[in-house]
């Protein structure tokens, strides 16, 4: 079977050199020798000034909500992965859903603008598939309204955005390195904040709230990265260039062959994106449930990311009198009920694109 994405690992060879210290130093985790050498390697890759490693990004998007120390409302899209809404509802905060554009799959900054209550206190936006939101105008109505601006850049490693790494943009960012992304560290995530202050906010709160050892200064949890994870990071970002470059090879690959078909794709910003998904749009819901069965019948896994909308939870209708379910999210709905993404990872075969790309037009 080929799935949607196959993790990256290093040489072995090269994972025992990088984990051979911990044996003399029997530090296994909270701030360790490797933790801290993957930030500052991750700040200078990045181009950040303040990263925090975190055990991933569902932790790292809730260490922002108590940084930031948010109440009330948060507008945020439906069309993601349940991890960005959820969190939301774990902070007992109340997600209100914007809309997103039809083209870029991004929340869509006018229903986000009109979405506005005296109760918002924060944008939570999404930079879908690593395609960047419209981040000058949602800056824009951050300020005017004066909202927190966090960017859920789970899947935005690497990508900059008018010269600057997308992550400094907003009051924090958070990264995802789950094993199925572009750059993995096993389980993993980084936060990326404005200011010192915050950084120090968020750490606190990886670390249960523990300034020293006997002062607990707000509520935290256990979010900090283990050594071994650290370790899978250093390696993994020895080959993250050809990673980048081998997805994009791919990702050309699928835009030449399925050029000219009725399959849409996701409009790109201006910005240097990099692929770390192959999202493709069919004419119909009946045509996209089609081609994932077809193509599983042929041993090839697509999935269909983001399929519910979070919107659409149950859990949240339950506690509705407290979540504002959306109503007449058009254009997400449509995306979420006709898109697919196709297997890409840079070990793939470009036999298995061109016979995917073969299945895909069948279905068509
Ligand atoms: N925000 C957004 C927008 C996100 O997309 C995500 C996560 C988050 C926040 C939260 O980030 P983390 O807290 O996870 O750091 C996967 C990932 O678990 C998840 O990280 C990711 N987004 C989401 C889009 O995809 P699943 O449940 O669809 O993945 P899973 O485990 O079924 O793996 C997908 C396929 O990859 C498998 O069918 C086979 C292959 N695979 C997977 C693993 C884990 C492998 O070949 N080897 C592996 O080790 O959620």
């Amino acid at each position: 079977m080929i799935y949607v994405t196959r993790p990256t690992l290093p040489d072995i060879q090269d994972y025992i050199d990088q984990i051979k210290g911990i044996w003399e130093r029997h530090w296994l985790t909270n701030n360790g020798v490797l933790v801290r050498q993957l930030e500052s390697e991750l700040k200078e890759y990045l181009g950040v000034k303040n990263l925090s490693l975190v055990t991933n990004a569902t932790m790292g998007i809730l260490a922002a909500l108590y940084a930031l120390d948010l109440e009330g409302e948060v507008i945020t899209t439906p069309f993601t992965f349940a991890a960005t809404t959820n969190v939301l509802f774990m902070k007992g905060l109340t997600p209100v859903f914007a809309d997103v554009d039809p083209e870029t799959f991004n929340i869509d900054p006018v229903d986000v603008e009109r979405k506005i209550t005296k109760k918002t206190s924060a944008i939570l936006a999404v930079h879908v598939f690593g395609n960047p939101c419209n981040i000058t105008a949602l800056e824009k109505i951050a300020k005017k309204y004066k909202l927190k601006l966090i960017f859920d850049a789970a899947h935005a490693f690497g990508v900059r955005y008018k010269g600057k790494s997308i992550c400094e943009y907003g009051d924090i960012s958070v990264l995802s390195f789950h094993a199925v992304k572009l750059f993995n560290t096993v389980e993993g995530g980084a936060v990326i904040t404005k200011t010192k202050e915050l950084t120090h906010k968020c750490e606190l709160f990886r670390n249960f709230g523990f300034e020293s050892e006997e002062e607990i200064v707000s509520p935290g949890i256990n979010a900090k990265m283990s050594e071994f994870h650290a370790a899978m990071g250093l390696c993994n970002l020895k080959s993250i260039k050809k990673v980048i470059e081998k997805n994009k090879r791919f990702f050309d690959l699928y835009m030449r062959l399925l050029g000219g078909t009725n399959v849409k794709f996701q409009k790109p910003e201006i910005a240097r994106v990099v692929h770390t998904y192959m999202p493709v749009c069919f004419d119909s819901k009946a045509t996209r449930d089609k081609a994932h069965e077809y193509l599983m019948k042929s041993g090839y896994s697509s999935r269909k990311y983001f399929y519910p909308l979070t919107s659409d939870f149950e859990y949240l209708r339950g506690k509705s009198t407290k979540t504002k379910i959306g109503k007449e999210l058009i254009n997400a709905k449509n995306i979420s009920d006709t898109i697919l993404c196709l297997p890409l990872y840079p070990t793939m075969e470009k036999r298995d694109i061109e016979k995917i790309c073969k299945l895909v037009k069948e279905v068509c």
